[in-house]
Parts: C-alpha cells; sequence; structure tokens
C-alpha cells in the first residue's frame, strides 16, 4: 500500500479527530459516561455519514452522525449548547453493533451456505409449515450457524427458485425465522451473463459490464434487474448483508478482472448500491469480497469505495491438488494470511469490518481441518465472521461443513465448541 503523504495524514487526522470530538458529544447527549478516546472506532456508515463504536467499560454503543452534524455538533459545543436530541438506533445499527462487537471482543461467528433449506442427502420440500429447524450443523453441534448465506441467482429473471433449485419464498422465510432467532443473512448473487443469456460463469464477452452501465445497450433491461433483487430484498423487512459481485479479481465470473476495467466494475457496484439506496433499501450492509488471490493493489484498485462498502472480505478455498493434505494447508495458508494481514490493516484504517466471507475444502478430506487449519489462521484477526460454502443434496462429494454421520465431524464439534466461535 501506499503511505498517505504528510499533507494527507494531517488532514485524515484532523477529519478523524473532528469526528471524535462529534461522537464524543454524542455521547453527552446519550447520557454516557465519558469514553476513551482511543477507543472510539469511526466507522463508514454510508455516504455522507459515519458511525462510531462507542466503548468504555461496560457498554459499546454506536453513535450515528451525519457529515454536517458533525460539524454542527462541533460549532455547538464550542458555543456550549447543550441539547438532548437522542439519536436513534435502526436495525441495521444493530447488525453493525452485534459485528463490531465479535471483532472487538476476538470472536467470529460462524456461518454456512443455504443451512436451514437442504443440506447433505436432504433437502426441504413441504416447506411452507415447516418450522426450519433442521441444520447439518446443527445436526452435528446442536447450534445453528450464527451466519446463514443464500444465493440471488435468477431472482434477476423472476424465476421462482434460484440457482440451485431453492425456491425464494423458502429463503424469505428462512431469512425472517433466522433473524428472528438472533442470527445474521447474508446474500451473495450469480446473476446470468446480461449480454450473453448465459450463466454467471460464461466469461464468452468482455463487453457483458459495459452493455448493463448507463448508455449500454443492456442498461434497462438491467435495471429490471436490480428492481427484481430489490424487491425481493425489500420483501424481507430485516436487515441483511448484500455481497454482489464477488471472486471479481479472478475471471470465471463475466463481471471479473479480464473482462471489465476497474472503473467499468466500481460502476457497476455503485450503481447497484445506489439503485438500492433510491428504493429506500437502507437496512443493508455492503460486503466487497474479491478471491483472496490477489495483491493488495488489486484489492484497492476495484475497491469501489468507503461510501459504498461497509465489510471488506476475500474468498478463499483449500484445494486438493496432486500433493499431500499438508501442501494443501500450506498452500491455503500462503494465500490466506496475506490477504487477511492486507484486510486487517486495511479494515481498520477506512473504519470498515472485515469478513472471511467464503472458505472451505470441499468434502473436508482433513480430519483436523477445524482445529488444525481454519482455526489458527483465522483465530488472531478481527474477522467478524467466516462462512463455508454450501452441502449439496444432490451431490454427494459437495460439502463444505459436516453433516451427521460424516466421520470428521468430531473435529467441527471441538471448533464449534471454542468459546472464540459463535454459533446460534
Ligand atoms: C458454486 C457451486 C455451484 C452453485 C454455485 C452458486 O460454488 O456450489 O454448484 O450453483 O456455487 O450457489
Amino acid at each position: 500500500m501506499v503511505p498517505p503523504s504528510g499533507f494527507h495524514k494531517t488532514l485524515n487526522n484532523m477529519k478523524k479527530y473532528l469526528y471524535i470530538l462529534a461522537a464524543t458529544v454524542a455521547c453527552r447527549q446519550k447520557e454516557m459516561p465519558a469514553a476513551d478516546l482511543s477507543q472510539v472506532r469511526v466507522y463508514h456508515a454510508g455516504i455522507g455519514e459515519k458511525q462510531y463504536l462507542y466503548k468504555n467499560k461496560h457498554t459499546v454503543t454506536i453513535v450515528k452522525i451525519h457529515s454536517i452534524s458533525a460539524c454542527l455538533l462541533v460549532a455547538l459545543t464550542l458555543v456550549g449548547c447543550t441539547s438532548r436530541k437522542k439519536p436513534l438506533e435502526t436495525p441495521k445499527d444493530q447488525l453493525v453493533h452485534q459485528l463490531f462487537s465479535y471483532a472487538e471482543k476476538g470472536q467470529i461467528a460462524y456461518g454456512h451456505q443455504d443451512d436451514l433449506v437442504y443440506g447433505h442427502n436432504w433437502v426441504l420440500t413441504d416447506w411452507e409449515d415447516d418450522p426450519l429447524e433442521r441444520s447439518d450443523v446443527k445436526d452435528v453441534t446442536g447450534q445453528y450457524p450464527m451466519v446463514l448465506g443464500f444465493d440471488l441467482g435468477g431472482i434477476e429473471l423472476g424465476h421462482a427458485k434460484n440457482l440451485d433449485g431453492v425456491p425464494f419464498g423458502l429463503i424469505r422465510k428462512a431469512t425472517q425465522q433466522h433473524v428472528q432467532r438472533g442470527g445474521i443473512v447474508t446474500f451473495s448473487w450469480h446473476p446470468r451473463n446480461p449480454l450473453t443469456g448465459g450463466d454467471a460463469w460464461d466469461t464468452s464477452s468482455k463487453e457483458a459490464v459495459s452493455s448493463l452501465l448507463e448508455e449500454g445497450v443492456g442498461h434497462e433491461e438491467f435495471m429490471q434487474w436490480l428492481e427484481r433483487a430489490a424487491d425481493f430484498i425489500a420483501s424481507l423487512e430485516v436487515p441483511v448483508i448484500m455481497r454482489p459481485w464477488h471472486e471479481n479479481l479472478g475471471s470465471w465470473f463475466w463481471w471479473g478482472g479480464n473482462l471489465c476495467t476497474p472503473q467499468e466494475y466500481k460502476s457497476l457496484f455503485r450503481m447497484t448500491r445506489d439503485y438500492f439506496s433510491s428504493r429506500g433499501l437502507e437496512n443493508i450492509l455492503w460486503c466487497y469480497s474479491p478471491n483472496g488471490s490477489c495483491t493488495p493493489e488489486e484489492y484497492q484498485q476495484r475497491y469501489p469505495g468507503d461510501d459504498y462498502v461497509d465489510i471488506v472480505g476475500v474468498d478463499t478455498y483449500e484445494f486438493m491438488g496432486e500433493g499431500t493434505l499438508e501442501e494443501a494447508a500450506q498452500n491455503y495458508r500462503k494465500e490466506l494470511l496475506p490477504a487477511l494481514d492486507f484486510l486487517k490493516e486495511f479494515s481498520s484504517s477506512h473504519g470498515k469490518l472485515m469478513c472471511l466471507s467464503e472458505t472451505g475444502f470441499e468434502s473436508i478430506p482433513d480430519s483436523k481441518w477445524w482445529t488444525q487449519t481454519l482455526f489458527p489462521a483465522i483465530k488472531d484477526y478481527p474477522v467478524c465472521y467466516v462462512l463455508t460454502w454450501r452441502n449439496a443434496h444432490d451431490r454427494p462429494e459437495h460439502f463444505y461443513a459436516p453433516w451427521k454421520g460424516f466421520a470428521g465431524a468430531e473435529d467441527f464439534k471441538v471448533f464449534a465448541g471454542y468459546e472464540q466461535i459463535v454459533l446460534l
């Protein structure tokens, strides 16, 4: 990373000081005891506003302030004004609070894709009246994963089921149920290729992204895709994490590194968030999650900007190549650790949360993977959550979490039992 110049550093420090001062005033307005200023974390909450994680011995509270309010509050302090207006805590604030408090306490929430709707060798069919109590993770540990992932692929065409055959009605029901239980839900999206009509993995054209930007031939149709996705997210009526346009530094999706320019990629991400905001959908945290096999320069080159991203993450998998298990683990660490080092620095200097947005080792061939590879790799980083990919019901080898009867389940039980790992 290029270090900030002296001038920018001073400017940044002044800005941070201004916001911390404003946060302190806001804390006073909430009649909270004096904050340890070194513990106040500045968090960019969205366009023109920031949030502060206010922490003292007993409480962690979020204080949200708009840029203009920050200046006003400082001015008001200077003239000794003591207004008593209290900021509101929205459901999104509560979600930020929940995630930040994991990071602050050194905890990591565990997540699993599609967990409540199918698993290894089972799938929900009559789901309308089902209590949604089955889960491979729960079958093994007695607890649900804290984070539940779903995919929106197919929503763009108005399909009733997503690309893996899960009805969107069921996704809605499971999302609401999970949030009601105290869990967190995150959405990825593998939409079709808007130019060719192929799937998300159709990389036959380098024009797909440019075609859907403003002025592009497919712009109007793509806005309909966004509309359908936004309609669905709005219908959930709970705060969620949106993680679109992921793994964008590889070239296996039509929005990948060799398929569009950095500017086109950023426009796509910003257009997506701007559209959701224009629909009044503010109860969303946005996650930027490239594949971990990238340099810090590449990561930043396509970063949509602090106003567009709330959580930074990476997707990194372990693969069983031709070599031994130990070599596979070494390769995994070689990709993951530098990425986490970078994310730790980047998330802290940009006031963002960090996560391991996707990971896993297909079929879990290493019986100590959870305690000997995954946990040691992530335990010293402020990773607020880690999500392992799905357990397909119709592909026996395609699973990333243990299931009842799986020989390697014991090690996962130990991992899930660690104080640092949070399940629901
Ligand atoms: C991939 C695989 C596919 C699936 C896709 C989207 O990693 O699991 O089978 O369709 O994710 O969920």
